[in-house]
């Protein structure tokens, strides 16, 4: 058995499940289905949107117990992501559905087929990914940072340091 975080996304409306915070909470109950059992789940956060999409997301991070490996793992996910109507050529859109890997216990993954890196690339980057992740596994370790809340002290420090910039004074 292996322990991961995953986070959880989405921005659109799903016909059965209904508000994203609904389908995030439909995506949980769908992962013993694969073969993920999960542990702890955070509470879920109204986010505004990174990127193009202009709708809010919800947003929410899982401690998951599985025997699968990154590659499986990460099939499963996608086959769930599928599952609720995700298609292709989502990427940064609008979506329904957005499952991520963010770390495991076995530290740093990185493969070309599939593509997969293990911590996610966005994980030190991303408010809406550390915000629930910190709630539910503060101490977990985050390779060349530290733990999970000391990389998002560490993004929220720099946030603080941008908007107090030049030009943002009075
Ligand atoms: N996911 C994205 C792009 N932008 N913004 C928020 N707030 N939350 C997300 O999950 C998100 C995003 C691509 O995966
Ligand atoms: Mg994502
Ligand atoms: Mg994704």
């Amino acid at each position: 058995m292996a322990l991961y975080a995953i986070a959880l996304g989405s921005n659109r409306r799903h016909g059965r499940h209904g508000a994203p915070a609904r389908v995030l909470a439909a995506a949980i109950a769908a992962l013993p289905r694969e073969g993920v059992i999960p542990l702890t789940v955070s509470p879920t956060f109204v986010t505004a949107p990174i990127g193009p999409s202009i709708r809010a997301f919800a947003n929410a991070a899982a401690l998951v117990e599985t025997p699968l490996d990154p590659p499986a793992l990460l099939a499963a996910l996608k086959r769930i992501e599928r599952a609720f109507g995700r298609r292709r050529g989502q990427r940064w859109g609008a979506r329904v559905l957005d499952l991520d890997i963010l770390l495991w216990q076995k530290g740093r993954w990185s493969s070309r087929r599939p593509v997969l890196l293990i911590p996610h690339i966005g994980l030190a980057k991303r408010r809406f990914v550390l915000d629930p992740l910190v709630k539910i596994a503060p101490e977990w370790p985050v390779p060349r940072i530290g733990t999970v809340a000391q990389a998002r002290a560490r993004l929220t420090r720099r946030l603080a340091i941008h908007r107090s910039g030049p030009g943002s004074g009075p």
